[in-house]
């Protein structure tokens, strides 16, 4: 189908009704499939949207290199986040999850390429992040879903799309150990957020806001029990950890007024303990 865009009208008169039907079959082409993206490099492409159901993710197959702009919406009962995982070549979905089943949260080789972070259900989570050519998979890491629910595979093509441009940031938000430091302060609205890790370890951030009469020790406390019982929040999505703590990634959300908690669940090494235990917790009032 690709191949209807190589063929150039000789004529002027039928240039405009070709390019026409070219375009109308290329918008339909480019729902699906990655294929086309390099004929349509000038052109902005459908968002990279990851729908997550109790059963698993509904998401493409194929996505274009580059920085994408990335939907993610939970469609399921329970809370649910998507990590983006590179896997090692010779390494396969199967493979990775295999590694998952016998304990491990690192499966060798393989690369955490951050991802939108737990999201409750009925939340849509909106981030920008850059993904390299290679195999990789969508999994769920909330409450042992890693271990029960089925992984997304999918392929990252270079296929000379250009970048989707990531929103200016209104703050920036800097993961340390063990600490979140915010350029400024959040306000009600829709804010951008550019998140970046001098580390020096790996981080991640999930953003919550508190139900009524709920604290920061009741976050805490219901996330050591990894999220099991009623949520004394609303999981709003966050960015997930990369192996390569360069990488940047920009978050944008739509802020009412109330009392919101950033928490790490990072694990730290050789311990029971997350970030978040050793002071990777901090909470935020948005006022009206
Ligand atoms: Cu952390």
């Amino acid at each position: 189908m690709a191949d209807l865009v190589l063929v150039r009208p000789l004529e002027l008169g039928t240039l405009v009704q070709v390019d026409a039907i070219c375009r109308a079959i290329l918008s339909v082409a480019c729902l699906v499939t990655v294929g086309c993206h390099a004929k349509v490099a000038d052109k902005t492409l459908p968002p990279f949207r990851i729908i997550a159901t109790d059963a698993g993710f509904e998401a493409p197959d194929r996505v274009a290199a580059g920085l994408r702009h990335v939907l993610f919406e939970n469609h399921g009962s329970e809370i649910h986040e998507s990590m983006l995982v590179k896997l090692p070549k010779g390494i396969s979905a199967e493979n990775y999850v295999a590694a998952v089943k016998k304990g491990s949260l690192f499966p060798e080789g393989a690369l955490d390429y951050s991802g939108p972070g737990l999201t409750s259900p009925g939340e849509t989570a909106e981030m920008w992040l850059g993904v390299d050519p290679g195999q990789y998979i969508l999994i769920c890491w909330n409450s042992g879903h890693a271990k029960t629910t089925p992984v997304h595979p999918f392929t990252v093509e270079e296929v000379g799309a250009k970048d989707d441009r990531a929103p200016k940031e209104d703050l920036v938000l800097k993961l340390f150990d063990y600490r979140f430091e915010l350029s400024g302060d959040l306000h009600k609205g829709v804010q951008v957020i550019r998140i970046e890790t001098p580390g020096p370890s790996m981080h991640e951030v999930d953003i919550y806001r508190l139900h009524g009469g709920k604290t920061t020790a009741d976050l805490n406390s219901w996330r050591k029990q990894q999220g099991h019982g009623p949520a004394p929040a609303e999981a709003l999505g966050g960015a997930l950890d990369s192996h390569d703590v360069h990488r940047v990634v920009w978050l944008r959300k739509n802020f009412t007024p109330g009392h919101y908690v950033l928490h790490c669940e990072m694990p730290v090494t050789n311990t029971e303990l997350t970030h978040a235990d050793v002071g990777m917790v901090r909470e935020i009032e948005i006022k009206e």
